[in-house]
């Protein structure tokens, strides 16, 4: 029975970006009627253009805007939109909101908040999975979190064991131990970050399964009963917890595990009394698969499924919103053919994957056979450093796994995306890769590999060594201003009194490092094993003549403070000049000034100014896209002043401390 009570006509989209214009795409094609809402940086973004109407919610933090509840039950309310469709991220698995919706007498496209509230809560949700027969990983997940249970627990299960945060989901705050003394020291930690992420300390112990895959289960239900699931995504091409590529059907499941892990993920919603579209994730490998989370969201590689059942999920979900029943039931959803989503991510792969921003100065789409793109954006649109990384997402379906592969492929080829750096070329080498050609993955494949996916720069020679190492005397001689500082000199003299001194230089992440010997007959150059005589004549300008061993050549140098550029008849070379007293162990150290290495929000502050400090320490937790990333000290040392505080939003190059080096120890040899 469908009840009138429930048809909206109207639906107000709390979301931007390819998920905003994805859901209006289907809202349209329904005849609802769509509403966008916008943060001030989004005025003319591309959800705000394809949307009936729009309003404006807040200035661009997200907090302002797409997660302010009342600013978006507000926007709903003066728009007359009946319903809300959150879509993934924001407040799509937000209980506080659904309520918020509820209470309003708005539609929440989704399931109840109650269940959004259990699903939330890892240890709930485990037990209730268990209790209705889904396989969970063997582990502890009780109320009582005295060390003794925990040791007992753990002795139990079987060393190696990973500590979870019970709140807590997507990665954040575990810890695997690999025995039993390191337990208690790994639960106290687990349970401090526990408290500062999810304000909950509590934690659960599990069985460590190495090198596992990523399979959810998509399922829907409808608040009548029934409940279906509609396959399975193959989501293991993951780096840090970001999902990457992700498939349907998975290459690894049998037809036996498939229907059984089918009939857990649809056990797992009906014991939810689950009303919409939801995710049963699983983690798998040859013992087994299990539980790990429910997602209450529409996912962002649903479009995976839609390929190969034919189905519109959004369809679905806004159906179930008005109150209809399931449009299809078990027997009737059928799988066909193979499909492969790649998400193409405003990042730069060879700078750690930092987010990219800028202006889409030009942008080709590719098409053909089964190829979709889903996208928010378009040529002259701005990528700001606020929201999300994600781009567009590029799907290619076909009869089979190597068909659905070479579209995917060929569609990269031919994508063109200028003025912001992307990914693409990560995901080219990444689908080109003879282990996910041949589907032979894990989580942590990405993470191995990364060396081959990503571009480093050539490694440097030992004449680039040499003639860097020149750049830097013949610096020195042109300005010794006044330093009496021992590094400055260049006759040969040191702190210890050897007569050599070390010269270190970084590219990349490499990092080099060579020491000169002041022989009586002149310089000797020791790197990479080998000690060869190093002479020099400066020439016109920054332009110098070398010889190495018997190698001669002519060199040019441009200094940008530290950096330090190099015309060699090898080509150019581009090198940072390491400063003994700031050994860099993090890209951020500059000059003693701690700075973001890219945009993002200050979540913890770990150093106390004035305590002393060992190069390496963690100072300040940042966290960007979903991930943390902790700045650490970049010498033995102290911050002097901290110039940040928990909470602060920050641009890429804000200082966030000063940091005094001291105490470093003498580079010499
Ligand atoms: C695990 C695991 C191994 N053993 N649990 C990571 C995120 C969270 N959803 C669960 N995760 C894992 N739980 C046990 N007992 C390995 C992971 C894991 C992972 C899981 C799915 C997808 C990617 C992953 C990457 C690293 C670790």
């Amino acid at each position: 029975m469908v009840s009138l009570a429930r048809r909206f006509d109207k639906l107000l989209i709390a979301n931007r970006g390819e998920i905003a214009c994805r859901i209006i795409r289907t809202a349209k094609r329904m005849a609802l009627r769509t509403v966008a809402v916008y943060s001030d940086p989004d005025r003319d973004a591309m959800h705000v253009a394809l949307a009936d109407e729009a309003m404006l919610i807040g200035p661009a933090p997200a907090k302002d805007s797409y997660l302010h509840i009342g600013a978006i039950i507000e926007a709903a309310q003066a728009t007359g939109a009946a319903a809300i469709h959150p879509g993934y991220g924001f407040l799509s698995e937000n209980a506080d909101f659904a309520q918020a919706c509820a209470d309003a007498g708005l539609i929440f496209v989704g399931p109840s908040a109650a269940t959004i509230r259990l699903m939330g809560s890892k240890s709930a949700a485990k037990a209730l999975m268990e209790s209705s027969g889904v396989p969970v990983v063997p582990g502890y997940h009780g109320q009582d979190q005295g060390l003794a249970t925990l040791h007992a627990a753990a002795e139990r299960v079987g060393y190696p064991v990973l500590i979870k945060a019970s709140a807590g989901g997507g990665g954040r705050g575990m810890r695997l131990v690999g025995k039993t003394d390191e337990l208690a020291e790994a639960v106290a930690g687990a349970k401090r970050e526990a408290a500062a992420s999810f304000a909950n300390e509590d934690i659960l112990i599990e069985k460590y399964i190495a090198k596992p895959r990523h399979i959810e289960m998509q399922v829907f239900g409808d608040g009548e009963g029934n409940v279906v699931s509609l396959f399975e995504r193959e989501c293991t091409l993951q780096r840090r917890h970001q999902k990457v590529v992700e498939e349907a059907l998975s290459i690894a499941l049998t037809a036996e595990r498939r229907t059984a892990m089918a009939a857990a993920a649809r056990s797992a919603a009906q014991a939810a009394g689950y009303v919409g579209a939801g995710t049963v994730e699983f983690i798998t490998d040859a013992t087994g698969f299990y539980f790990i989370e429910m997602n209450t969201r529409l996912q962002v590689e649903h479009p995976v499924t839609e390929m190969i059942t034919g189905l519109d999920l959004v369809e679905w979900q806004l159906r179930v919103a008005m109150g209809e029943k399931l449009p299809l039931q078990q027997d009737d959803i059928a799988a066909n053919g193979h499909a492969i989503e790649a998400r193409i991510y405003a990042e730069d792969p060879d700078k750690g994957f930092l987010p990219a921003s800028g202006t889409i100065r030009a942008l080709r789409e590719p098409s053909g056979d089964g190829i979709r793109v889903d996208t928010g954006f378009r040529a002259g649109d701005a990528i700001t450093p606020y929201y999300d990384p994600l781009l567009a997402k590029l799907i290619a379906s076909g009869a089979d796994r190597p068909q659905a592969l070479s579209r995917l492929v060929d569609a990269l080829d031919s994508f063109e995306i200028a003025g912001v750096t992307t990914n693409l070329a990560f995901l080219k080498r990444l689908l080109r890769h003879p282990q996910v050609v041949s589907g032979e993955i894990d989580t942590g494949f990405i993470e191995r590999e990364i060396s081959a996916l990503t571009r480093s720069a050539p490694s440097l020679a030992p004449l680039d060594v040499a003639a860097a190492c020149v750049a830097v005397l013949l610096r020195e001689q042109r300005e010794p201003a006044g330093s009496d500082s021992p590094w400055d000199c260049t006759d040969g003299w040191t702190l210890t009194g050897r007569r050599s001194r070390r010269l270190s230089f970084r590219q990349g992440a490499e990092r080099y490092d060579a020491v000169l010997w002041y022989a009586r007959d002149g310089l000797r150059l020791e790197f990479g094993g080998r000690t060869e005589r190093l002479q020099f004549v400066p020439r016109q300008g920054a332009v110098f003549d070398m010889c190495l061993g018997d190698a001669p050549e002519r060199v040019s140098v441009a200094w940008s403070g530290r950096e330090l550029d190099l015309s060699t008849p090898r080509g150019p070379r581009k090198l940072h000049w390491v400063d003994p007293f700031l050994a860099d162990v993090s890209e951020a150290a500059t000059g003693g000034r701690i700075v973001a290495p890219m945009p993002g929000t200050v979540t913890r502050i770990l150093a106390e100014p004035g305590v002393g400090l060992q190069r390496g320490a963690p100072l300040i937790v940042l966290e960007a896209m979903k991930m943390e990333h902790t700045l650490r000290a970049p010498a033995d040392g102290r911050v002097k002043a901290l110039k940040c505080a928990v909470g602060d939003f920050v641009q890429e190059g804000t200082e966030l401390a000063d940091f005094e080096a001291g105490a470093a120890e003498a580079e010499t040899l």
